[in-house]
């Protein structure tokens, strides 16, 4: 059987090396850099539904080829959801990991509940066709960074089941627990099912 190939429209490094950890045999997944698009894709909208929409239709717009994306924000309970969509520009548009994880601190800094979860959407478009899939991971935020693994908010968030954060974990770690992974998985579950 031919592999099937798709488009992840995605310039996160992280999330392609993730995916493709979580991904076995028949799925051929072609970078946006791969693919030769070098272009970064507006994310306008409140909900990560709308935004992964928007990466997932531009890209299939533009190339026709069948693809997917993803959104992912980081939820916490004692700011009503914050950063929520706005995970990767939260202290601003410099897009950084690290003012990220300061403000985020700062702002729970005396707080008890510390509870969070990371929320993926993935979009999939075959054929013209969308089709969404989310993963959940629970969890909590600590009060100090640990580890250097991973990316983006992994250094303080330990998820429910552990005691290391996911920065101290490697990525087949990660992998028991990720809201990306359990995303993955019933993307291909879906492919799988055509
Ligand atoms: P795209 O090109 O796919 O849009 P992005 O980095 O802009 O890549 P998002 O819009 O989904 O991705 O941004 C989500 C931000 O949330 C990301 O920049 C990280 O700061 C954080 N994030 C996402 N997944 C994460 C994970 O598994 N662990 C830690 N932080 C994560």
């Amino acid at each position: 059987m031919q592999p099937v190939k798709l488009i992840f429209a995605t310039n996160n490094q992280h999330k392609v090396d993730e995916i493709r950890s979580v991904l076995k045999g028949n799925l051929d997944i072609v970078t946006l850099r791969e693919a030769g698009i070098d272009q970064e894709i507006p994310e306008p909208f409140n909900t990560l539904e709308e935004n992964a929409r928007t990466k997932s239709e531009t890209i299939y717009k533009m190339t026709g080829t069948d693809c997917f994306s993803e959104d992912t924000g980081l939820e916490t309970e004692a700011l009503n959801g914050e950063p929520g969509v706005k995970s990767a520009r939260y202290a601003g548009d410099g897009r950084s990991f690290d003012a990220n994880i300061d403000k985020l601190l700062d702002k729970l800094r005396g707080q008890t509940n510390r509870r969070a979860r990371f929320r993926t959407v993935i979009s999939l478009i075959i054929n013209g066709q969308e089709t969404l899939f989310e993963g959940i991971c629970e969890g909590r935020i600590i009060e100090e960074r640990r580890g250097n693994n991973g990316f983006g908010y992994d250094p303080v968030f330990v998820p429910d089941g552990a005691d290391e954060s996911f920065a101290e974990m490697d990525m087949s770690g990660k992998n028991k627990f990720s809201h990306r992974k359990k995303a993955t998985e019933k993307l291909v579950a879906f492919l799988n099912s055509l």
